[in-house]
């Protein structure tokens, strides 16, 4: 079993590195933290204030605060970064927000990109 992502070494290290009854010092993780990606969302000039704000709190957990702050940020800057994640959950995001906006038959573009 490898499901790890190994910083450096050969394949033989590898090997002896990680046979199972290896023990870690406790509190040293061997694996490198995860890439991590930006959510961000794109502004046009169709899709309605109140639905963006809406994705904002239901997809990404903002407040209605937060997202109306966001909203704007979009809305006057071009984009906003609606949250950080793992590449997986940062590509489900996108799915389900483009997937929700393209049900209402909003414009909306809401992208991924490694931060
Ligand atoms: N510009 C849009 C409008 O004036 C609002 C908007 C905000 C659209 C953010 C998209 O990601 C967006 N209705």
């Amino acid at each position: 079993m490898n499901a790890c992502r190994p910083t450096e070494g050969t394949t033989e290290e590898m090997a002896t590195r990680h046979r199972e009854d290896t023990l870690l010092a406790p509190g040293r993780s061997k694996l490198a933290p995860p890439p991590m990606f930006k959510v961000v969302l794109l502004n046009d000039d169709y899709t309605p204030m109140d639905f963006v704000v809406h994705i904002l709190q239901h997809f990404f957990g903002k407040t209605q605060e937060q997202a109306t702050q966001i909203m704007l940020r979009v809305h006057n800057e071009g984009r906003g970064v609606c949250g950080l994640y793992p590449a997986d959950i940062a590509a489900t995001k996108v799915a389900q927000v483009t997937g929700y906006a393209r049900q209402h038959q909003h414009p909306l573009q809401c992208v991924m990109e490694e931060n």
